[in-house]
């Protein structure tokens, strides 16, 4: 009697195999790495960037010209798409902070649907502070079936590129071949294996490296790029056009199985590009900003959608949709229960947010096949290290971590500048976006608005002519930016902390607001008419005082040029006070900037070249 019921399930699995006119479609999510939203051509916004696959991908169905991800950095982006849950909730602020395997991912969602899970490519859900890998959190352990994964030469895989298993996977792999190749043939190997089984529905996560640094100038791409172009424009350029060969390849492969019109795909990047030292060569414009900030460069990006027959083609879609709604899309087309429409008490305050299971994103295909015209979300949320934001179209208020917040409309691309911030004119709206925003950020984890931690973001946004110049002066207290010198003064000249140590003692300049995860590295650029022997001392939560094993030497360089002074703090616990004692009698000290970088990656910096 007991193994009835067991019978009955089987055979109505079967017959629903069986007869069903179409089973399940599958889903492919194609996740590209600091691509810029410029850099596709159907974007029209740059005449140089050459994507006929994804431009056809389009033209078969939808460019989400308003489409979003959770954070404008790779981790935190990842884990979001992934869960189609908002990261922060599960504690994924930013790089550094692993996915832990206790977290629902949407493909351990599908199997309750008999969904099969790939993966080739980047993961980096895996990376813990100071860059160290936890192989208990490789896509095996969070729901992936088969895998081919890595960044650039070295690989994790189940299976080898021709298709053979590995008997003793997960099996490392090296080839040296251009990273976008490598991992277009882990996705082409995965279905391969799919056209063995077509009875069973699959859901594919190829997540290209590119155009993301280190930049490479691969062939045949690279020398068709325009020769008086940058490098590293030619380079990400050649690196998108291996990514658009790879789609025509894929979409080949899927035609030749008879899956073409049976697989929903998406094509998103996972931020915006970097600009900075570390431009990858790839553009955002017209959007402001880069990756590292909560305004549109940072977090808005390629974004497509395409299943033919369900999604009608060639549409431009100008609703805001996010990363999120992948997943909630997928369980919704595999016929599971997406679980999103949370329950709201008579506020409109989600009730549920803090459940962990619960998603956050919805199932696009209503909205972009037209039968429902509203929009897919009221309000969009981000939460990254000292920044967070709120939209509710076309609104959205930007808080930067202890320097008020900013408010836009984000109507036009050029929304976001420092002469349309409609913080004074629009008072009410800002408050209302606001007390969401914290009414959000309570149910993170941590809970909390963002802590004013990163000066360096700050003046992301000032170079980005999103708020003024940062003031560099004096405080009333004597201060400036926190420091303070003790035994001597302190003054701003010529874009440098000038030091002048007492008459008798020579002083130490020193700063009491810090939090900082141990061990911290420390990188100053100093000079002096005089230099020598120096000392960074500090004191932790845990110490009841300044203790004498807490110090290091530094040799103060004795340059009229900048120099770099780099050292590694042994701060067991947290760092909560700095001392930097300069050389005896030396004369002439200047500080042209401080960086603290704690074992966690956040950091606390200081410059002082921006005075006027
Ligand atoms: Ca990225």
């Amino acid at each position: 009697m007991k193994a009835l019921p067991v019978i009955l399930l089987s055979s109505l699995v079967i017959g629903y195999w069986s007869f069903a006119v179409e089973r399940c479609p599958n889903v492919l999510l194609i996740y590209t790495d600091d691509h810029g939203w410029a850099d596709f051509g159907a974007q029209g916004a740059d005449k140089d960037v050459r994507t006929p696959n994804l431009d056809q991908l389009a033209r078969d169905g939808v460019i989400c010209r308003r489409g979003y991800v959770t954070a404008p950095q790779c981790t935190p982006s990842r884990a979001g798409v992934m869960t189609g849950m908002y990261q922060n909730r599960f504690g994924v602020e930013h790089n550094g902070l692993p996915m832990r395997s206790e977290v629902v991912t949407l493909p351990e969602r599908l199997k309750a649907a008999g969904y099969i899970s790939g993966i080739s490519g980047k993961w980096h859900l895996d990376v813990t502070e100071r860059r160290r890998l936890d192989p208990e959190l490789l896509p095996h352990k969070q729901g992936f079936d088969e895998y081919f994964t890595g960044p650039m030469h070295d690989y994790v895989a189940s299976h080898a590129l021709d298709g053979t298993p590995f008997p003793d996977a997960p099996h490392k792999v090296h080839d040296e071949r251009c990273r976008v190749v490598i991992q277009t043939e882990g996705a082409l190997s995965f279905l391969k294996r799919r056209a063995a089984k077509p009875e069973q529905p699959w859901f594919l996560y190829l997540a290209y490296m590119a155009p993301h640094v280190p930049l490479e100038s691969p062939e045949p791409w690279f020398s068709k790029t325009r020769a008086d172009l940058p490098k590293e424009r030619r380079q990400a350029l050649a690196l998108i056009a291996a990514i658009d060969d790879g789609i025509g390849r894929i979409r080949a492969k899927l035609k030749e199985m008879g899956q073409e019109q049976n697989t929903l795909i998406f094509f998103i990047g996972d931020n915006g590009a970097p600009l900075g030292e570390m431009w990858d060569g790839s553009i955002n414009l017209p959007m402001r900003g880069e990756k590292g900030m909560l305004s549109e460069g940072g977090i808005r990006t390629p974004f497509v959608a395409a299943w033919p027959g369900k999604i009608p083609a060639g549409q431009i879609y100008d609703k805001p949709v996010i990363s999120l709604d992948v997943a909630a899309t997928a369980l919704v087309v595999a016929g599971l229960d997406s679980t999103h429409h949370a329950p709201r008490d008579a506020s409109g305050a989600d009730l549920t947010r803090s459940v962990r299971s619960t998603l956050d994103g919805v199932n696009l295909i209503p909205f972009l096949s037209g039968e429902n015209k509203s929009a897919p979300h009221q309000t969009l949320y981000w939460r990254w290290m000292s920044q967070a934001a709120i939209q509710e179209f076309p609104y959205k208020l930007i808080a930067l971590g202890g320097q008020g917040n900013l408010l836009f409309d984000i109507t036009t691309p050029e929304g976001e500048s420092m002469a349309r911030n409609l913080i004074k004119q629009q008072p009410e709206i800002a408050a209302r976006l606001e007390a969401k925003l914290k009414a959000w950020t309570a149910t993170l984890e941590p809970p909390g608005m963002p802590p004013p931690l990163a000066d360096r973001h700050v003046m992301l946004f000032s170079e980005h002519g999103m708020i003024p110049a940062l003031p560099v002066k004096p405080a009333p207290d004597g201060t400036i930016q926190g420091w303070l010198c003790r035994g001597g003064t302190l003054a701003i000249k010529d874009g440098a902390l000038v030091i002048t140590p007492g008459a008798d003692i020579r002083g130490f300049i020193t700063n009491s607001h810090l939090d900082l995860a141990g061990p911290v590295t420390a990188t100053l650029r100093v000079r002096a008419k005089q230099g020598g022997k120096s000392r960074l001392t500090w004191r932790t939560k845990q110490d009841p005082d300044f203790l004498p094993a807490n110090s290091v030497p530094f040799n103060w360089p004795a340059s009229s040029e900048w120099k770099e002074v780099k050292m590694e703090i042994p701060v067991k616990g947290r760092l909560i006070h700095l001392r930097i004692t300069p050389a005896s009698r030396s004369s002439g000290l200047e500080v042209q900037s401080i960086e603290l970088r704690g074992n966690d990656d956040k950091t606390q910096s200081w410059r002082f070249d921006s005075a006027k």
